[in-house]
């Protein structure tokens, strides 16, 4: 019990808190020492597909800013820091030679973390992908593949020698569907061929670059992040579990079933009419090499009916998103994909929401209370699932920093950290303070009142 007479929950010793962002959001510079254009850099310059015309150009200027942004990430207690290494600052030509001078950046980065205490967690691709790449065809063609690992090894050679755990891939299935299927995200295409023949190529990407991993750093560790998006059926009828099925196949088992070996889901697969012309003999095999950590991305739940998802009416807890607020499904996902996959080591690598910052006028602190009962409940789950033996290792606040949150421009903010995009000021929000005081006491008390969140709408295919 705490002071206030409100459970306490603590966390097992050497949890691993910290917090994500990823190189096109937040790192600007667009052109300093050699990077060449990504494809979200081109993207944003199209008239239309960003809500606020915006662009990466300056976004956080965390290029020039890394020693201040160390010293708040120092000053609020974190043990690790996700970030993301942007493929144009070191193959600018996607492939070929190294550019030393981009990699020097996140030599310099890695130095300043360590030096601070703060373990390095690098991804090495979060989406921007080289437009040289782009042009030909991007992840629908098999090279990029190759020039993934290649990449990979470029990195390895220079930064391996400091970092304990290496992520290849950041959520392939918004590359591949939103990317290539919706259009809604970078290159903007619109076909379902393109998007399958992206999404295995994304994981061969994966596979191949897990080979250089192992012979160039064979004492690190190997890992993938995957989101999820648990879906329930909106109603009994029919139509809306199989519209449930197959978003939940698509969604959440596209990825890590061939992770572990299990191939596609052959029903949607089938479904898609796809004919798994992309896949060659041993690509299977070199997906499914053990990994060993799982990093797991939770946003929110989806209510699927034959139409697709359901908006969410007002009644519905929410962020400024329209992505309902539900912890309980990750409580659900993590227990499923443990018993499901049972992967050796999970990690929640994202997780966080965008919501009002209220500025109180007096004292000027920006009070983000929405944001506090969200990364309390969602961890208070975590901490559930650690007590029924799911082995999770950490959890990873998205995100650090506001920053450019792809499609919606600089709209929401999922920071803890506010940025003023004038100035470039940080400013810890509550939220920072609260997460800074949970970290020094690995725990924090849970309100006296939880939070009423909406109970299942329909049966979760993450319960069978
Ligand atoms: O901002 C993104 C991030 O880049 C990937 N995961 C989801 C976040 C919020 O939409």
């Amino acid at each position: 019990m705490s002071d206030t007479g409100s459970a306490f929950i603590e966390f097992p010793e050497g949890f691993v808190w910290g917090s994500a962002t990823s190189s096109f959001q937040i790192e600007g510079s667009p052109t300093l020492d050699g990077k060449s254009p990504s494809n979200w850099d081109v993207f944003t310059r199209k008239e239309g597909v960003i809500k606020d015309a915006s662009n990466g150009d300056v976004a956080c200027d965390h290029v020039r800013l890394y020693k201040d942004d160390v010293a708040l990430m120092s000053k609020l207690g974190f043990d690790a820091y996700r970030f993301s290494i942007a493929w144009t600052r070191v193959v600018p030509d996607g492939v070929g030679p190294t550019n030393h001078a981009g990699l020097d950046f996140y030599d310099r980065l890695i130095d300043e973390l360590l030096n601070a205490g703060i373990r390095p967690f690098p991804t090495l691709y979060h989406w921007d992908l080289p437009n040289v790449l782009e042009e030909k065809g991007g992840w629908t063609n098999r090279e990029t593949a190759y020039a993934f690992a290649d990449y990979t090894e470029a990195v390895l050679e220079r930064l391996g020698d400091r970092v304990d755990t290496w992520t290849t891939l950041n959520e392939p299935y918004v590359v591949a569907n939103l990317g290539y299927v919706t259009g809604e995200m970078a290159p903007g295409h619109t076909s379902r061929a393109e998007g399958l023949s992206a999404s295995h190529h994304l994981m061969l990407g994966h596979g191949l670059a897990g080979e250089r991993i192992r012979s160039i750093a064979p004492d690190s560790r190997l890992a993938i992040v995957l989101n999820f998006t648990p879906s329930e059926p909106a109603s009994d009828a029919p139509g809306d579990h199989a519209a449930t099925q197959v978003i939940h196949d698509t969604d959440n088992r596209w990825y890590i079933d061939p992770l572990h070996g299990r191939g596609y889901p052959a029903e949607t697969a089938e479904h898609y009419g796809w004919d798994y012309n992309e896949v060659h003999d041993g690509d299977m095999e070199l997906i499914s090499q053990p990994i060993d950590l799982l990093g797991i991305n939770y946003y929110f739940r989806q209510i699927i009916s034959t139409d697709g998802a359901v908006p969410n009416g007002p009644d519905v807890i929410q962020n400024t998103m329209g992505w309902e607020v539900h912890p309980p499904s990750l409580g659900r996902l993590l227990r499923w994909i443990h018993r499901e996959y049972a992967p050796p080591a999970m990690m929640i690598t994202e997780n966080g929401c965008p919501m009002p910052d209220e500025i109180r006028a007096d004292s000027g602190q920006i009070i983000d209370d929405d944001r506090i009962a969200y990364v309390r409940d969602h961890l208070h789950q975590v901490h559930g699932a650690i007590e029924d033996g799911v082995p999770m290792e950490g959890y990873l606040v998205w995100s650090m920093l506001d920053n450019f949150e792809w499609a919606w421009g600089y709209g929401p903010t999922f920071g803890i950290v506010e940025v003023d995009y004038d100035t470039l000021e940080r400013r810890p929000k509550k939220s920072a303070e609260w997460y800074s005081e949970a970290i020094a006491a690995n725990g924090f008390a849970l309100p006296e009142t939880p939070v009423a969140y909406r109970g299942p709408i329909g049966p979760s295919l993450m319960d069978s």
